[in-house]
């Protein structure tokens, strides 16, 4: 049997067509099903569905072999224990930071402040301000970052932005680039080699529909 992680909403929706061009068609939505374990038009092969966080958790300690997940929460993860064989391109957006548009931010970094950065991704906002020298208290969040300049919990929030409709909808401005973000394909390591026969023509298919 293959299991393959996903979560639902652009995920699940972006990863549908790549499946399909591999022979694979799941048995149902599950936004219309509330179902977590997915069958297939393959007998071997079933789709969990998992939270976007869960992804990598879920395949780094087998309990799914492969999975998609978003750079973001691989860099979060720190990706122990899984193959990164292929960007699929999928779910793409941006990490970045963004102020209040009244916030003055290139000021406050040359003036050396310290700033109040809220985020849910601690790590990667902790590294990107390191590299850049910018003293940071950082302040986890679960979501809704978007608030948190707007009640003075922060100066500043590291969010994905697509639209950016989100922002503007909250008087908030990008203000920098943290990073380019789509989604990879991850592969448990011990599966990779114990399945081989199974999972390698799945990712050579996968590969091939990514272009
Ligand atoms: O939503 P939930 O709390 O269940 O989980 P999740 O947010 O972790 O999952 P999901 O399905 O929303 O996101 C899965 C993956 O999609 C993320 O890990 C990203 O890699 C990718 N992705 C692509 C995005 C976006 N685009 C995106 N725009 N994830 C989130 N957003 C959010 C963003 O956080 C912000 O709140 O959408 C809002 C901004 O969108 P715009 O279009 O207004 O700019
Ligand atoms: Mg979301």
């Amino acid at each position: 049997m293959i299991t393959i992680a996903l979560s639902k909403g652009r995920i699940f929706d972006e990863t549908v067509p790549l499946l399909k061009a591999a022979g694979i068609v799941t048995r149902e939505d599950p936004e219309a099903s509330r179902k977590l374990i997915i069958a297939t038009n393959r007998r071997d092969v079933r789709v969990v569905i998992v939270r976007a966080t869960d992804v990598p958790t879920y395949v780094q300690f087998g309990g799914a072999d492969l999975g998609v997940a978003g750079k973001d929460v691989l860099d979060e993860h720190g990706g122990a224990g899984l193959y990164q064989p292929l960007d699929l391109r999928i779910a793409r957006c941006r990490m970045m930071v963004a102020v209040r548009k009244d916030f003055d931010y290139a000021t406050a970094v040359r003036q050396g402040a310290r700033l109040k950065v809220a985020t849910k991704y601690v790590r990667v906002a902790r590294e990107h301000f390191a590299a850049k020298g910018v003293h940071v208290d950082l302040i986890k969040l679960y979501g809704s970052m978007e608030l948190a300049p707007l009640t003075g919990l922060a100066d500043a929030i590291v969010d994905l932005v697509s639209t950016g409709g989100t922002l503007k909808a909250n008087g908030l401005v990008a203000v920098e680039e943290v990073g380019q973000i789509s989604s990879r394909l991850v592969v448990n390591q011990a599966a990779l080699k114990l399945k081989r026969a199974a999972l390698q023509p799945l990712i050579d298919t996968f590969a091939r529909a990514v272009g």
